[in-house]
């Protein structure tokens, strides 16, 4: 039988002692306003992980090696979005506590919320590369400030964030933004806006990743709530976060949006290797590379 973790590792590799990695599957998708279905998320990412090759051609390492925990699906909590977040903030806090690098397979983006609440709490020196089509800085929406179009605001709150990818605001973000001074990469390939170097740039040493799928191009990733058309590829998306590993200490992150009945079931892959990457670019330094 194929064990059912993250890579389908065998126990040597997948148990809590022998992770440095744990990784938390949150089926939550309470506040999607557009289409739900990211609930399905961390059971297709996981499904699909039983198909990638352990071993990564680009940084030369096999990543089961690195030790990958994967925990029981966290329940959705009904009386909310605010005591869901705090609920991922409790379990993301066990894990943080006994030394793990933590991530999350969503679900909706509000669960990075609690999930950045819990690695402040950790590293107090936290910065957050957000990555998303969208600003997700509204101060609330549809009656919550702990949903998904609010959670960059909630972050900002807790620490510095940096957003990449963005392409579609509202005019009270982009008034924020402005305001404020959010690092932004905008993704418009043909303005003078902003700069890849200016977000990266932007970020202190200690760092969180989170991704919405939505930031990819939707030909590439059309199974996600709010596809946005114009958006990265795959090379510029990974090669990003390569460029992060290589002066910062990614500490933690999430993968979040997959609505896999929305797409084929190339996007649930597509989001498994992404997990893989973010895996590999947390912890493949310790192994020696
Ligand atoms: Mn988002």
């Amino acid at each position: 039988m194929v064990p059912h973790n993250f890579l389908a590792l065998p126990q040597e590799q997948s148990s809590l002692d022998a992770a440095q990695v744990v990784l938390i599957p949150v089926p939550y998708d309470s506040t999607t306003s557009f289409r739900s279905g990211s609930r399905e998320g961390p059971e297709a990412i996981i499904t699909a992980s039983y198909g990638l090759e352990d071993y990564d051609f680009e940084l030369e390492l096999d990543v089961s090696e690195i030790g990958i925990h994967t925990t029981g699906a966290l329940e959705p909590h009904m009386a909310g979005p605010g005591p869901m977040t705090e609920r991922v903030r409790d379990a993301v806090t066990t894990y943080l506590d006994t030394g793990r690098t933590v991530g999350l397979l969503g679900g909706e983006h509000s669960i990075t919320i609690g999930s950045v609440q819990a690695h402040v709490d950790a590293y107090p020196s936290l910065s957050v590369l957000y990555l998303d089509a969208h600003a997700d800085l509204r101060d609330e929406y549809m009656g919550t400030p702990f949903g998904h179009a609010s959670a960059a605001r909630r972050v900002y709150e807790c620490c510095p964030i940096s957003l990449a990818g963005v392409r579609s605001l509202c005019q009270e973000e982009h008034d924020f933004i402005r305001k404020n001074n959010v690092p932004v990469w905008y993704w418009d390939p043909n303005s003078q806006r902003s700069s890849p170097e200016g977000v990266l740039d932007s970020l202190s040493d200690t760092v969180y990743v989170s991704v919405d799928l939505d930031v990819l191009d939707p030909a590439l990733m059309p199974a996600v709530g709010t596809p946005e058309p114009g958006g990265m590829n795959w090379h510029q998306l990974v090669s990003l976060l390569g460029k992060l590993a290589e002066s910062r200490r990614i500490v933690g992150f999430d993968v979040c949006e997959l609505a896999p009945a929305d797409g084929p079931p190339a996007c649930s892959y597509t989001a498994a290797k992404l997990v893989y990457k973010l895996v590999a670019y947390a912890c493949g330094n310790r192994q020696g590379r």
